[in-house]
């Protein structure tokens, strides 16, 4: 076998190897919120769609508006009383599915804020997926309260969620 024609086999394999790895990840309906202008803590919230065929996972978040980024839900202590939590293993993210991060459940949160989020500023995030890798954005920030998240109200005062 020549040279070029191996070349040529190494470059088909390749571009057929793209569909499998190239996992399909949309979101929208991104934002980030803080619970005052003097809060050092803040949240992003957002709808993350896997349109792809494969299952994946969020598994971090990283950010230069925090010292610390992380993936938080709220769940429910001993006491009957709702905290935040770390979720170390991320969220998961089925084939065809939508991760749905909202307050008073799943989020992104930012600790040690490197300056206030301040109305209409963009905060950049990486959220890393485990099979679709490292995925940065510029995300708005909307202080304006939501109507339909009054529900969230009794613990989510003071946190920034
Ligand atoms: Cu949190």
């Amino acid at each position: 076998m020549s040279f070029p024609s191996i070349l040529r086999m190494a470059l088909a394999a390749t571009c057929l190897a793209l569909p499998a790895s190239a996992q399909e990840i949309h979101i929208l309906d991104i934002y980030a919120r803080s619970a005052s202008p003097t809060a050092t803590t803040g949240a992003a919230f957002m709808l993350i769609e896997n349109i792809g065929d494969a299952d994946d996972r969020l598994i971090g978040a990283s950010s230069p508006a925090a010292k610390m980024v992380q993936l938080h839900t709220h769940r429910e202590n001993a006491e009957g009383v709702m905290q935040m939590v770390h979720v170390k293993e991320g969220f998961d993210l089925p084939a065809g599915e939508t991760l749905v991060l909202q307050r008073g459940g799943d989020h992104v949160m930012f600790m040690g804020l490197t300056e206030p989020f301040a109305q209409d500023k963009t905060i950049p995030l990486t959220l890393s997926f485990e099979k679709s890798g490292d995925i940065t954005l510029e995300i708005p920030v909307d202080l304006t309260p939501k109507p339909a998240e009054d529900h969230g109200a009794a613990y989510g005062q003071g946190t920034g969620n």
